[in-house]
């Protein structure tokens, strides 16, 4: 429905209010996390909005004089959206939005329309179709009240849902639109049986799918691992595409990486089914790259939850590589190489990073990994880390010169470290 050229590079303002009884800690988080979505909608955010208060206003989400600050603030910015950070009644957001201009867009409509974007395979689209119809009922009965019984030609709040017209007809076509969704999607549960061998079908094909947290850097490294740098720059919406492009500098065989919608920390109760469906791509890929923000306090809740749901999804048996990323930004390196020895932990701004990520994506379809047992005196101890960094340590031992370790990894890893420690030097 949303003209997605029409919100090129649109300017939008996150406002937000701050109850008492949420932390600035939380609050904040929430709203970072906004921002990150308005810009994976092509949103340019200029300005945050905050008011503290004991309620939000029944009429328009804000209090009076608030409302009037952020019309001012909104035409001093020029800016085309508002982006609440909350789910608010039709009511508040049409008042809200006869006060302050522009369009209105709480967070449920921002994160369907994200959902919207991504969903690809038929499941996923009827998913997000039903939730979104869902979504825009209520706000279509409030658009026909609004507009008054004799004018029914204009619904649909700000305009967004071009195309409608007659607030009971559209009313009706979507009740059965709902309807005749849901028919489909309970005839592909049966489907669901055959997406296995899809699966299997596609493995010819090897492909990568990132998945993770919003904001744990997924869309940074699909740059960085198949330098779409340019092309991003140049194309602000590149990265709402279906974005599936091969690894760069390329490989044998040539391998396919997409990005998914990503894990949202606040998301609304409403549209937790529809977001499992946009990770359908997920199941299609033959390596999932767990994509975890180092640096985030709440890292080991999120590693959790992705897996599970993973699991819940039908990924469970997608071989996974888990990436420890923004470890430039905080994070403890050596504890967490010590908790997930395959691990990758890295940065997304250090070159040489994104190339032994790359390498071990290609490595993995490659499947050239090779086998080595290495003797590390104990004088040469300091090695181990960079042995746990690159290889897979299958067997330990130690004995009173030194450990013993049989280690697994890339050709040139492991031919650099036998060269010099292997069992023959000893
Ligand atoms: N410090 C630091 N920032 C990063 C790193 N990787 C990504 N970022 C930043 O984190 C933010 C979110 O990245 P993005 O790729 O959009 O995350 P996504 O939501 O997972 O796709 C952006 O501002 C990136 O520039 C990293 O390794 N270190
Ligand atoms: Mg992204």
């Amino acid at each position: 429905m949303t003209q997605e050229a029409a919100q090129k590079s649109k300017r939008a303002i996150v406002a937000a209010v701050q109850l008492s009884s949420v932390s600035d800690l939380e609050f904040n988080a929430s709203l970072a996390e906004l921002r990150q979505l308005a810009k994976t909608l092509g949103f340019e955010v200029v300005a945050t909005f905050t008011q503290k208060r004991a309620g939000f206003d029944k009429t328009a989400y804000f209090g009076t004089g608030k409302r009037e600050e952020l019309r001012l603030l909104r035409e001093e910015h020029g800016a085309a959206a508002i982006l609440i950070d909350h789910e608010i009644s039709p009511s508040q957001a049409f008042n809200l939005e006869k006060e302050v201009g522009g369009e209105v867009m709480d967070r449920t409509m921002v994160i369907l329309e994200i959902f919207h974007r991504h969903a690809r395979s038929r499941t996923a689209r009827a998913q997000v179709e039903i939730a979104r119809l869902g979504y825009m009922a209520p706000r279509l009965r409030e658009a026909a009240k609004q507009a008054g019984p004799k004018d029914r030609a204009r619904s649909g709040t700000g305009g967004r849902s071009g195309g409608e017209s007659h607030g009971e007809l559209d009313r009706r076509k979507i009740r059965d639109r709902i309807a005749e969704l849901q028919k489909e999607l309970d005839a592909t549960v049966v489907g669901r049986k055959t997406q296995r061998s899809r699966r299997q079908e596609r493995q010819g094909l090897a492909r990568v799918a990132l998945v993770g947290y919003t904001n744990a850097g997924k869309s940074t490294l699909m740059r960085a691992l198949t330098g779409s740098e340019a092309l991003v720059a140049d194309k602000l919406f590149a990265t709402l595409d279906t974005t599936v492009r091969a690894l760069h500098p390329d490989t044998v065989p040539r391998v396919l990486v997409s990005d998914t919608v990503g894990f949202i920390k606040n998301l609304p109760h409403g549209l937790v089914a529809s977001f499992k469906s946009t990770l359908d791509e997920a199941l299609e890929a033959s390596l999932l790259v767990h994509v975890v923000d180092a640096s985030d306090p709440g890292f080991e809740r999120q590693l959790a939850v992705t897996e599970e749901v993973l699991d819940e999804i039908g990924a469970k048996d997608v071989p996974r590589l888990l990436v420890f990323n923004k470890i430039d930004k905080g994070g403890d390196e050596s504890a967490l190489r010590a908790r997930f020895p395959a691990s990758i932990v890295m940065s997304a701004r250090r070159d040489g990073d994104i190339a032994k990520l790359h390498d071990a994506i290609a490595a993995f379809f490659q499947g050239d990994l090779v086998e080595a047992e290495l003797f590390l005196p104990w004088a040469a101890q300091k090695m181990r880390g960079e042995v746990f960094a690159t290889c897979k340590v299958l067997e330990e031992r130690a004995d009173s010169e030194g450990a013993f370790l049989r280690i697994r990894g890339e050709p040139e890893a492991v031919k650099r470290l036998y060269e010099q420690f292997g069992a023959g030097n000893r």
